[in-house]
């Protein structure tokens, strides 16, 4: 299974562990959070406490003492530094003197303290009143047409905000709201649904305790989503095999040592995550899934032939299922050669894992970006389902898909409504609950109002958190595009570059974090969120607010609506002064998933939403789960012939980093230090580009449309990863990424298989 080759100072221990404790005290300490931070961990994802502002794995009902990992106690040490941007920081930097500083430095300056206008005269950023911007922005919208407005969300606001926003996007006239998800899990969103009838993972915590196998598909637990090694690890002590395919070793899905586990502490006594590990090239899931399965169905028409018992489920897929035949007889077709071209993979660890998978009752099918950011990552999903079916492992105990979703609420965001896609959101239902005639045209996907940015048609865009410009691909057409917006407005904890790069009118609007004290005319509140596993929790701020002049998202919500609606059947004041009253116009719009939200808020390990695919009911075009044929195992069908010496670039997040926040310059888990100008690449290919490991170098992506995107300064460094494919960091490398590389369906970048091609230095010289 590809090269053995180690780089020498890779991480060589268990992920968790006395490094973990260590780096959440050094993040504490280097955020100067104050000693209350450590008292605030202790309420993180615990029942009446607050939801964790990292990850959107499930709480349990029943937490640990420190229901916390190292990503987030450092997100939480972010959110609570002692750090402070107050007026006076804006007045001694203009903002073209800011854009010169790193990312990392401009977050790291600290919390935003007041609401801010972009003065043009002095090039600054000036305080203003929340009174005043809300006036400004309402008159700018009114003035604008509706559809040029883009009302983006990064996947953090909770269900009371997101509900607020989706209403008040459509009560002015657009559909226009993106999120993060449209870079993220909407291949899964797309690809589920058309497959079983649920955009959403159907397993809960409960299905890990009854599982007696999980596949684990590009997803970096260790560091994207640690809390859930606890689960791994409990299954694994009962003997659960978990196989895994990732181009790299990540050690979190090696090995895993519990720190808050004393004996595991104080003896080497590591868990093994992973009982096989399957190095599959970058954008080769479906081919390696696509054997997998041959190896199934084969074994199941040699059981016939033989007379022995069936492999595959006949009773499911005949009662429950449609598309069996065409699915198996392409399979039976492919040949192995293909196969393992495709995926990178030998025939025989196929094998190995279809075996596992032969011998299992109930499989889950956990997933993450390292399937979803491709040209065909909504076929790399309904490749899982595929998998799943054949042997009955969607509806029944310990088994189902498992997408783990990114931001803490990103799941939640579209539960309530946030989504550019009008028949997913129960537009007639808001008609009547308040009076209005909701758009039903399509608004823009994120890669759709990029491109809307660029070509003029999009005057304004207000970020509900998020930094677009750096998170979205190509950054060179971005950046100057965005400076010609008329509008910009963006609601935030920290600076970003977003902020910088900005409209004529443009507003810095600093809002609570969810990990702080939210009280409301006197009256403490609590919001909700969403989590992986379809469980809905309240949150309760338990840190003193960074400033006085804060407002909560929903306040800041509400006074644009104000500003900018006609008066409306919507009491925003109310709703902004009592989130239980949201709670209620919620339960309203979706009865079935909500009734008696206030009652249930406080449910221990939340109260799940009704899944129809858990009880193997689905609501998908043809009534049934639905196998599909693939169209394509190359991971680009439609990308010309190449060159030989072009490679494949996925992009990675770093242990020290939260999306475009970056904490530290360091990568612990891949023994990277001090830079992230890095691109790992298997030894082979760095003899055959005829260069060497340390060397400088630049990166510049294959285009379609021939214009030059290129990156310098990346040191190469030499890695244990298949040929043929790269990795290197988000968002250093986003400049790389063509708009219109994304996922065919769902519009998700293909951050995860970029062509490209490696430049040298000395080449460089001589142009
Ligand atoms: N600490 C921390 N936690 C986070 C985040 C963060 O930035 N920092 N971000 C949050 C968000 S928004 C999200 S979406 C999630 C992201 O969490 P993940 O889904 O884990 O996303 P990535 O870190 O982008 O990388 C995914 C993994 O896929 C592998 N991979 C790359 N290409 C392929 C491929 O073609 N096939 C396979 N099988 N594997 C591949 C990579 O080696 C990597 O291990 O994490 C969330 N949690
Ligand atoms: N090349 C490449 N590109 C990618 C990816 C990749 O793997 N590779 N991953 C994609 C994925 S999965 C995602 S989710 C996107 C993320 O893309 P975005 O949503 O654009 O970015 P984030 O970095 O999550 O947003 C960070 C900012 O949110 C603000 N913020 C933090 N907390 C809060 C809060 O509580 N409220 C408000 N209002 N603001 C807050 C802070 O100001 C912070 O600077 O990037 C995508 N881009
Ligand atoms: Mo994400």
């Amino acid at each position: 299974m590809s090269t053995a080759h180690k780089k020498s100072d890779a991480y060589q221990q268990a992920s968790g562990g006395w490094g973990s404790v260590k780096a959440v005290a050094s993040a504490l300490v280097h955020e100067r959070a104050p000693v209350t931070t450590s008292r605030v961990l202790v309420h993180q994802n615990k029942p009446g406490g607050f939801m964790c502002v990292g990850c959107s794995w499930a709480k349990p009902a029943h937490p640990h003492p420190f229901e916390f990992c190292e990503s987030g106690a450092k997100a939480t040490a972010w959110d609570t530094t002692s750090r402070r941007v107050e007026p006076e920081f804006f007045a001694s930097h203009t903002v073209s003197e800011l854009e010169a500083w790193h990312d990392h430095d401009l977050e790291e300056a600290g919390r935003l303290c007041a609401p801010m206008r972009w003065d043009a005269a002095t090039d600054r950023y000036v305080e203003t009143t929340w009174e005043h911007a809300f006036g400004e922005i309402g008159r700018e919208l009114r003035a604008l047409d509706p559809d040029s407005v883009v009302f983006y969300t990064s996947g953090r606001a909770s269900l009371e905000t997101s509900y607020m926003y989706q209403l008040l996007a459509r009560m002015y006239g657009t559909n226009n709201l993106p999120d993060s998800s449209n870079m993220c899990h909407e291949s899964t969103s797309v690809g589920l649904k058309e497959a079983i009838g649920v955009g959403v993972g159907t397993i809960t915590l409960d299905d890990f305790t009854r599982t007696d196998l999980m596949f684990f598909f590009g997803q970096n637990v260790g560091t994207n989503s640690p809390r859930m090694l606890h689960d791994l690890q409990a299954a694994r002590e009962r003997g659960v095999p978990i196989i895994t395919f990732n181009p790299i070793r990540e050690p979190g899905l090696v090995s895993f040592v519990n720190p808050q586990s004393p004996s595991q502490m104080l003896t080497p006594g590591a868990t093994q995550i992973s009982t096989q590990y399957h190095q599959v090239k970058a954008g080769g899931d479906s081919a390696a899934i696509a054997g997998i399965c041959k190896a199934v169905i084969e074994a199941d028409d040699r059981a016939q032939v033989e007379g022995g018992a069936r492999i595959i489920d006949v009773a499911f897929i005949e009662e429950h299922t449609t598309g069996f035949d065409a699915f198996a007889a392409y399979v039976r077709n492919i040949g192995w050669e293909e196969i393992e071209r495709a995926s990178s993979l030998p025939r025989e660890a196929l094998m190995m894992a279809a075996d596992e998978y032969m011998r299992a009752k109930a499989v889950i099918a956990h997933f993450g970006m390292g399937l979803t950011q491709h040209r065909m990552g909504v076929q790399n999903v309904r490749m899982i389902v595929n998998l799943l079916l054949l042997r009955g492992n969607i509806g029944k105990p310990g088994a189902g898909p498992s997408p783990i979703r990114g931001h803490s609420n990103v799941q939640g965001q579209r539960t309530v409504g946030i989504t550019e896609k009008p028949s997913l959101a129960p537009l007639d239902k808001l008609a009547e609950q308040y009076h209005f005639e909701p758009p039903r045209h399509e608004g823009m996907a994120t890669v759709d109002a990029c491109k809307g940015v660029i070509d003029g048609r999009v005057r304004a865009v207000m970020q509900l958190g998020g930094n677009l410009v750096r998170s979205v691909p190509d950054r060179y057409a971005i950046e100057p595009a965005w400076r010609k917006l008329r509008l910009t407005v963006n609601v935030a904890t920290k600076l970003n570059r977003s902020h910088l790069v900005h409209g004529e009118v443009s507003y810095l609007l600093p809002c609570l974090s969810r990990i702080e004290i939210d009280t409301r005319l006197g009256k403490p509140q609590a919001v909700s969120m969403e989590d992986s596993t379809g469980c809905m929790h309240g949150s309760r701020g338990v840190a003193l607010p960074a400033s006085d002049r804060l407002l909560p998202e929903q306040a800041i919500v509400a006074g644009i609506a104000m500003a900018t609606l006609d008066p409306s059947s919507v009491d925003w004041e109310a709703w902004s002064n009592d989130y239980a009253l949201i709670r209620d116009a919620i339960a309203q719009t979706y009865p079935d998933i909500f009734h008696d939200f206030n009652a249930r808020l406080w449910t221990p390990g939340g109260f799940h939403r009704p899944l129809p695919a858990r009880e193997r009911k689905w609501q998908t075009k043809s009534g049934r789960a639905e196998f599909l044929v693939p169209e394509s195992l190359n991971e680009d069908p439609d990308m010309p012939e190449r060159c030989p010496t072009d490679l494949r670039l996925f992009t990675l997040r770093s242990d020290s980093q939260f999306n475009t926040t970056i904490y530290r310059l360091d990568d612990r888990f891949r023994g990277i230090s001090g830079t992230r100008m890095v691109v790992l690449m298997n030894p082979a290919d760095i003899a055959r580009q005829g260069i060497e490991a340390g060397m400088s170098i630049s990166l510049e992506a294959v285009s379609p449309d021939g214009m030059k995107r290129q990156v310098d300064g990346f040191r190469v460094v030499s890695f244990d990863l298949p040929e043929g494919c790269i990795g290197g960091y988000f968002p250093e490398c986003n400049p790389l990424i063509p708009l219109s590389h994304h996922a065919k369906a769902s519009k998700v970048p293909a951050a995860k298989s970029i062509p490209v091609r490696i430049v040298r230095e000395a080449a460089l010289g001589e142009v």
